[in-house]
């Protein structure tokens, strides 16, 4: 199968999530805790990976998962994984904020090859192929080339790990007085492509796991813009971690200070 193949099958089946997520509208949400009583999971997450699975596995019947609400298997050396957010934005889809979405990223030979973010909510489907640039519902993206006082600046609070948090704003208050404003989503997939499609000049969060991140990361590399660890390092794609993350044109992460010189 070719990569717009791919791409398209990834298109339908995340459009399929969205779907669900819709469902609970007019619901009221109920959520369990995992590592904390902010890290919350619901049945939705639950179904809306379980489609994303079965309909992937239907297509690509060789193809292995790393997924947030899956127990977090290392693929091994599996050619062709699916790294999958059911709702990114958990916290946002619980309380109705009506701002989360699903991420799926295919990575092959340990990078992302192909990437889709669905906010239904907006109906904006984000898409990327390596090579082949990045699109917010077929219209090609491209980051402005902005200065980072003439853009917003979006960032993570790490609510899973608050230890973190003298950290995060410390590095949000060192930006604050050069950009034009700060924003706080909810959703680092979002986040990640609102960069992408120069909504904001920078995100960064000091700790994600590789669903949230995967998918993203190549809209924005595809956009023209860079999306690196806080220490300036290359990402993992392949296998269940958590690193820091910062996204935007390279000279706005220079721009920034938030790189190790
Ligand atoms: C969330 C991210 C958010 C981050 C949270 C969590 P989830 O993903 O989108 O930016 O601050 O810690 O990782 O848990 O809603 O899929």
């Amino acid at each position: 199968m070719n990569t717009q193949e791919l791409l398209n099958t990834m298109k339908r089946v995340v459009r399929g999530c969205g779907q669900i997520i819709l469902e609970a509208e007019q619901e009221q949400i109920v959520a369990n805790t995992k590592t904390s009583f902010r890290d919350l999971v619901t049945a939705y997450d639950v179904r809306v990976q379980e489609y994303a699975i079965r309909e992937l596995s239907h297509s690509f019947p060789e193809a292995c998962f790393v997924a947030e609400e899956k127990d977090s298997v290392d693929p091994g050396n599996c050619s062709m994984i699916f790294v999958i957010d059911p709702i990114d934005g958990t916290a946002n889809f619980v309380h109705h904020f009506r701002h989360s979405c699903t991420s799926i990223a295919c990575v092959v030979d340990g990078k992302p090859a192909a990437a889709v973010v669905y906010d239904p909510y907006a109906d904006e489907l984000f898409c990327a192929e390596k090579g082949n640039g990045a699109f917010l519902n077929e219209r090609r993206l491209e980051i402005p080339k902005l200065s980072l006082e003439q853009t917003i600046v979006l960032f993570g609070s790490c609510p899973y790990n608050m230890e973190l948090a003298e950290e995060t704003f410390g590095n949000i208050r060192k930006v604050f007085g050069r950009c034009q404003d700060i924003r706080r989503s909810g959703s680092a997939a979002l986040d990640l492509c609102y960069v992408a499609a120069g909504r904001a000049g920078l995100f960064f969060e000091g700790v994600l796991s590789v669903w949230d991140y995967a998918a993203g990361a190549l809209i924005v590399q595809e956009a023209g813009g860079e999306c690196v660890s806080m220490e300036g390092t290359p990402l993992i794609y392949d296998r269940p971690v958590k690193k820091s993350c910062i996204a935007g044109r390279a000279e706005v992460l220079e721009e920034s200070g938030l790189l190790p010189r």
